[in-house]
């Protein structure tokens, strides 16, 4: 483990740009990739962030069938809107690149050429997956299937989301494409291969003996099944029409896998940012003092801890990731995030209703961050975390001092007098944040870190709430001054112990405070050593409101939001059920359906579903037993008129002999109702024909 690095490359995932990005994507990748890089930069190291679009790969190829345009509109559609969210939610990459530009394509083509050149790969002809009707071959998600191993019936040709396992798509058992729902066939063509198992001692022991420790433990625990499972020779190239070329001969109209150009994206955008920049990009790439850290979700754990690092072991000038802290999944109001069925809070949609508010959402996203298990979003948790913690604590702190500072002494910091024990102590615990905060920074700790960080605005909060000034001030003002400046100096501190989390509010209250963000005095060294971070004399500005409160009318447009989506996929979802067989004329009359109306219901004793009806039919009042309990409850459905099947043979449900059946069927959202014509005015008994 590289104990003190001479410069840091860290990289968060290219997002595919199929589509726009999505909470889930800030909480598992961009926010915690965000905190430790500014973290890093705080300290004063030498920090490249990098990321950028991943424009290749058949998501893209279906977003544009789907829409009917073209690849590139798809990709530069999206990728400007992604590029926005970045930047709007302060996501400070040092360069954002696409994989479509030049310098990705000639990076990963000499990457393949190399390899290519060094017998690498294994040139094979195989029998592939083949979609006759489409004239295309199926690979990656052109192609659905059962997981051979774990059975789950929606796993895509490299992948299977929920068992995390990659796969070919030669694996998937009942394959389908994605394009026409044809069965595909086999047919053959030429592909090269990564041989793997190759690369099974370097893999053992670089990751399962060398980073036993300091791997979390998901990211550790899938590399070994997947090492221990048998690595096998894994296709890089693909027939398709949107991607890389593969750059050797007689492979014409071939691309490179998506999965192949993608991790080198990480290596172009270090080109680029270098070229701006006038820097060398090498060091970050391949020297040995450099600290390499992919920040993932976890779907790309083994392609970021088995195959890039098999490719970069092959390459054999690059150093390896120093580590890869992959999150699990986060959820929203209880269900998988999903682009497709719109399950989503789109992030530049969240600034719409919550415009300025960035810094509650990433303090919302890493308080809940799934760092060690799947978690969930709520819109109520949300906007307890703004209200009783971000506006109650951290808020509330810094407004007193201000005002109070302004109202005191027009806004001067005051001289202190003798300092008491609980000044001394206090002062004492702050110098010891920034270590507490770095720590657990620096073990991927992102939302015990940010606990800590709200731990030394309680620790204001506290100290004011115990000293009152506002009391003190009319018997003992030369205290208050001693007071003030105390709470003057957590506010200091925090408004640097803040910026890697919160950089939006850091910036406000550095301005409050009248500091400069580049001030030296205000960096995590000098928090820890001096407790005069703003001087006696230093004039602070007015009082504005750090974070403001969040009503309940904001949240409850949200969660209406998302019920309204739900109803819509619900909809959307309902498929209507094919014709049955034709039947005569006579097979119709012979069924007798009366207009009836429900006069009792009561539940049938010890059955879940089931009600007894005294039904009034025209003919008669007759008990009919309806499946319809976990629907409705009797009281609500009695004088309802209803549609009644009344010749059906009599049959027995728990004994209670039901004669006859009232007709129901399905709305939008899958409740059940009744079949109900509009009988105004009609009597019972009257049929219907
Ligand atoms: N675009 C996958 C994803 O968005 C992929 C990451 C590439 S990182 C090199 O899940
Ligand atoms: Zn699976």
């Amino acid at each position: 483990m590289l104990q003190n690095p001479e410069r840091y490359t860290i990289t968060a995932a290219l997002p595919y740009t199929n589509g726009p990005i999505h909470i889930g994507h800030l909480a598992g990748v961009y926010v915690p990739a965000d905190i430790y890089s500014r973290y890093l930069r705080l300290q004063g190291r030498d920090v490249l962030f990098v990321c950028g679009s991943d424009e290749h790969g058949v998501a893209i190829s279906m977003k544009a069938k789907k829409e009917g345009i073209t690849p590139q509109e798809v990709i530069d559609k999206y990728d400007g809107i992604i590029r926005k969210s970045f930047a709007d939610f302060g996501i400070a990459f040092d360069n954002y690149s696409r994989t479509s530009l030049p310098v990705h394509h000639e990076t990963a083509s000499e990457f393949f050429k190399k390899l290519y050149d060094n017998g690498d790969f294994i040139e094979e002809v195989t029998e592939q997956l083949y979609d006759a009707k489409a004239n295309q071959f199926l690979a990656d998600r052109f192609v659905m299937g059962t997981c051979p191993k774990c059975g789950n019936e929606e796993a895509y040709g490299d992948q299977c989301e929920k068992c995390g396992s990659t796969l070919n798509a030669t694996d998937l058992i009942n394959p389908k494409s994605t394009i026409t729902g044809e069965t595909p066939v086999l047919k053959s063509t030429k592909h090269w291969f990564l041989p793997l198992d190759r690369y099974d001692a370097f893999l053992r022991e670089w990751i399962l003996e060398g980073h036993k420790n300091d791997w979390k433990p998901n990211v550790y625990g899938q590399v070994k099944s997947w090492i221990d499972g048998g690595l096998e020779p894994r296709a890089v190239t693909r027939d398709l029409d949107w991607g890389i070329d593969v750059p050797v001969e007689g492979a014409e109209g071939k691309k490179l896998y998506v999965w192949f150009d993608a991790p080198i994206g990480y290596i172009s955008s270090t080109k680029e940012w270098a070229a701006r920049e006038g820097k060398d990009w090498e060091p970050y790439w391949k020297n040995e003092n450099t600290k390499l850290v992919h920040f993932i979700g976890k779907d790309n754990i083994v392609f970021h801890c088995v195959i890039f690092p098999a490719m970069l072991k092959a390459e054999g000038s690059y150093i390896l990731p120093e580590n890869v802290p992959a999150n699990e999944f986060l959820n929203l109001e209880g269900n998988k995030l999903s682009t497709s069925k719109n399950w989503a809070v789109w992030l530049h949609e969240y600034l719409e209703e919550f415009p300025d508010q960035q810094d509650v959402l990433r303090y919302a996203l890493t308080s809940n961050a799934p760092e060690t298990k799947d978690n969930d979003f709520t819109w109520k948790d949300f906007q307890a975390r703004n209200n009783n913690e971000l506006v109650a604590i951290f808020g509330n702190f810094i407004n007193r001092v201000v005002v109070l500072t302004n109202k005191y002494y027009n806004g001067i910091v005051p001289t202190p007098n003798e300092l008491t024990e609980v000044d001394e102590q206090t002062l004492a615990e702050l110098q010891a944040y920034p270590e507490v905060i770095s720590s657990s920074i620096e073990r991927y700790r992102f939302r015990e870190a940010l606990g800590e960080m709200m731990n030394a605005a309680r620790l204001g909060n506290k100290y004011l709430a115990d000293e009152e000034p506002w009391k003190v001030i009319k018997d003992n003002p030369e205290r208050v001054q001693t007071q003030m400046y105390v709470a003057l100096q957590i506010a200091a501190a925090l408004s640097s112990l803040c910026e890697p989390f919160l950089p939006f509010t850091a910036a406000k209250l550095k301005r409050i405070l009248n500091v400069t963000s580049s001030a030296v005095e205000m960096n995590w060294k000098a928090i820890s050593e001096s407790s005069d971070l703003l001087s006696a004399g230093h004039q602070i500005g007015q009082a504005e409101l750090l974070f403001a409160k969040i009503e309940d009318e904001a949240i409850q447009k949200q969660i209406d939001k998302l019920e309204a989506t739900k109803t819509a996929n619900q909809a959307e979802n309902k498929k209507v059920e094919a014709q049955k067989d034709l039947i005569q004329y006579e097979d119709f009359a012979k069924m007798d359906l009366r207009v009836g109306t429900i006069i009792e219901a009561e539940k049938m004793p010890k059955a879940n579903k089931l009600l007894v009806l005294k039904v009034d039919t025209g003919i008669d009042v007759r008990t009919i037993v309806s499946g319809i309990a976990e629907s409705f409850k009797p009281e609500d459905i009695i004088g309802k008129r209803v549609t009644v099947l009344v010749n059906l043979a009599p049959r027995a449900l728990r004994g209670v002999e039901s004669q006859g059946m009232i007709l129901m069927t399905n709305n939008a959202e899958g409740k059940l109702v009744f079949v109900n014509p509009d009988t105004d005015g009609v009597g019972n008994g009257e049929t219907i024909n």
